[in-house]
């Protein structure tokens, strides 16, 4: 079988990252394994056309991934293929596990697969290569009809029969031995073409740095966040397993930074601490790596993060949020103030670079709750202070809040859910737009041009090693429309609507 795997074009305006997709780097893996001929279409770095790559490749089977802003495109995407091949086309991702009837009622796409995607994905091709074998005429059209029951038994998805009927699988049971999946598979991506993954702070060459994870899923539920549309359960590989591929990494592919991508690394400290001692131990702790999304500030003990560090730590960071108690408490992140302080400090007492992530415009924030989130961010002072525009995802607990609590949104297309920009996403109550965008623009002055930092960004290395990079995405900070507008043009013009 040929399977074909896309990642929609969408390069946020104010981000200088391409990188590549996780997720279909083991879906890749796992239909190599099947024995699949398998090609990844990465439409951020491709330069041939989609349509003139799926009439030479002839795919007997799609997938494209979707996060929220890439949906539009994904559509577009898979339209352009219905045009030249009659082919099955799955989509997946957090966006669509979140929405699912939203897709599979397009024409465009048949089937959408929810949640994680390894299992479902190989079921799929399984089911596509029965069904051509045992009918040389076969069309896409034949796996929707339930008269054909081809996808009954297939878990986790969601598809719409001809009779216009949307139909639901059960639920697929999370995977329980993730040591069962394969490496991803990133030779089917064009690495070179790829940057590091904070391109404007490390100097690594294009193609050497990659990304791991060592455990999927988080046993929290913070209201904000989209973690809620996946599997609940925490799951861990075993420190064996994620050696080996750390090692294939650095050894064979070369790697110069490694970004762990988990929701929460470290829920189990003891399997942290084991880590470190295999990566020391096999010498691996000279290549830096990078923790990408905040850990649990409340278990991060000054032990674990200075055994981090000597086994190559740099940089790590915490979601902090808000500056306000309450608030704190009401988005359900289960940690204190006086926890997350005392992470900040353990961390930079070990040598460790911090990352913070502020959210500006929670639910019930006002201009004095923010100002509160600005004064905390200067208090805890880590290296980069991230503050996004709250952004209410579908599948959130803050999406439900704002439509059933009487808030109103401000973006009406999937492509502007992005939390980058100065841009007010939503109003709710005295957490108005204005307030928001007020504070937002307060918040990076405020943090950024106080003159110790000013200091300390002129004397840090990576400022001038990288000026071009950083002076281009410091432009795109400042002037972030232009590639946005691009973007949109784009979807305007083949007018796919959402
Ligand atoms: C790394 C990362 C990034 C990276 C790189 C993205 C990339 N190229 O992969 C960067 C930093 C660039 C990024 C940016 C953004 N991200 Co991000 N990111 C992540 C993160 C932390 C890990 C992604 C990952 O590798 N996951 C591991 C793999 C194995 O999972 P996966 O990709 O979801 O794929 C699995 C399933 O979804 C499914 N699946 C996916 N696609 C398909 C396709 C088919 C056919 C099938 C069958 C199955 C399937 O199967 C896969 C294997 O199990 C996730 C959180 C998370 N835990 O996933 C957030 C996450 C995906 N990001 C999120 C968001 C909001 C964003 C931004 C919009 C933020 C912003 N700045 O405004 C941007 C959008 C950027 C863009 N250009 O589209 C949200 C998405 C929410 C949503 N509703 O879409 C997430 C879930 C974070 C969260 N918890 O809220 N992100
Ligand atoms: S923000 Fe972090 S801790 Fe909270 S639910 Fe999401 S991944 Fe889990």
């Amino acid at each position: 079988m040929r399977v074909l795997l896309i990642n929609p074009r969408f390069q946020l305006p104010i981000d200088t990252r391409t990188t590549p997709h996780l997720g279909l780097a083991y879906l890749a893996a796992v239909s190599e394994r099947r024995g699949d001929e398998v090609r990844v279409f990465d439409m951020d770095v491709e330069d041939v056309k989609l349509t003139e790559f799926v009439h030479d490749y002839r795919p007997d089977l799609v997938g494209i991934t979707s996060n929220t802003p890439q949906v539009k495109q994904g559509w577009f995407a898979a339209r352009e293929i219905k045009s030249v091949l009659d082919v099955p086309i799955v989509q997946g991702g957090p966006h669509v596990s979140a929405l699912p009837e939203e897709s599979a009622s397009r024409p465009e796409i048949d089937i959408v697969a929810r949640g994680e995607g390894e299992d479902t994905w190989i079921h799929l091709c399984e089911v596509v290569e029965k069904a051509k074998a045992a009918n040389p005429k076969f069309q896409s059209s034949d796996l929707l009809d339930p008269t054909n029951k081809l996808l009954d038994d297939v878990l986790g998805i969601t598809y719409q029969s001809p009779d216009g009927k949307i139909r639901h699988t059960h639920e697929r049971p999370a995977i329980a031995d993730l040591d069962s999946l394969p490496f991803p598979a990133y030779h089917y991506f064009k690495m070179e073409r790829y940057t590091s993954l904070q391109p404007a702070m490390d100097a690594i060459g294009k193609g050497k740095s990659f990304s791991m994870m060592t455990s999927r899923g988080c046993p929290y539920r913070c209201t904000f966040c989209s973690q809620s549309v996946m599997a609940e359960k925490w799951r861990a590989r075993s420190p064996e397993s994620v050696v080996k591929e750390w090692a294939h990494l650095v050894n064979d592919l070369g790697a110069e930074e490694i970004g762990i991508l988990d929701d929460s690394a470290n829920i189990q400290r003891a399997r942290l601490h084991d880590l470190c001692t295999r990566l020391i131990d096999a010498k691996l702790n000279h290549v830096p790596w990078i923790l990408i999304n905040g850990i649990r500030a409340n278990l991060a003990d000054e032990d674990l993060l200075r055994h981090m560090k000597q086994a190559g730590l740099l940089r790590l960071a915490f979601g902090v949020e808000t500056g306000d108690e309450d608030i704190l408490e009401s988005i359900d992140k289960r940690v204190t103030h006086d926890q997350i302080r005392a992470a900040f400090k353990n961390a930079k007492k070990v040598g460790l670079e911090t990352v913070g992530f502020f959210i500006i415009g929670l639910p019930g924030d006002t201009e004095e709750t923010m100002e509160k989130t600005i004064q905390f961010a200067c208090e805890l002072d880590p290296l980069v202070a991230n503050f996004s525009m709250m952004t209410p995802y579908p599948g959130t607990k803050v999406w439900e809040q704002v439509h059933r609590n009487g808030g109103r949104m401000l973006v009406k297309d999937w492509q502007d859910y992005v939390f980058f920009e100065g841009k007010a996403r939503f109003e709710m109550g005295e957490t108005t737009a204005a307030v928001q965008e007020k504070k937002w623009k307060e918040a990076y002055r405020r943090f950024y041009l106080r003159p110790h930092r000013v200091m300390m960004t002129l004397m840090r290395k990576s400022t001038w090693q990288h000026f071009p990079r950083t002076l281009s995405m410091a432009l795109k900070i400042v002037m972030p429309k232009k590639t946005k507008d691009n973007v949109k043009a784009l979807a305007e013009e083949t007018q796919v609507a959402c």
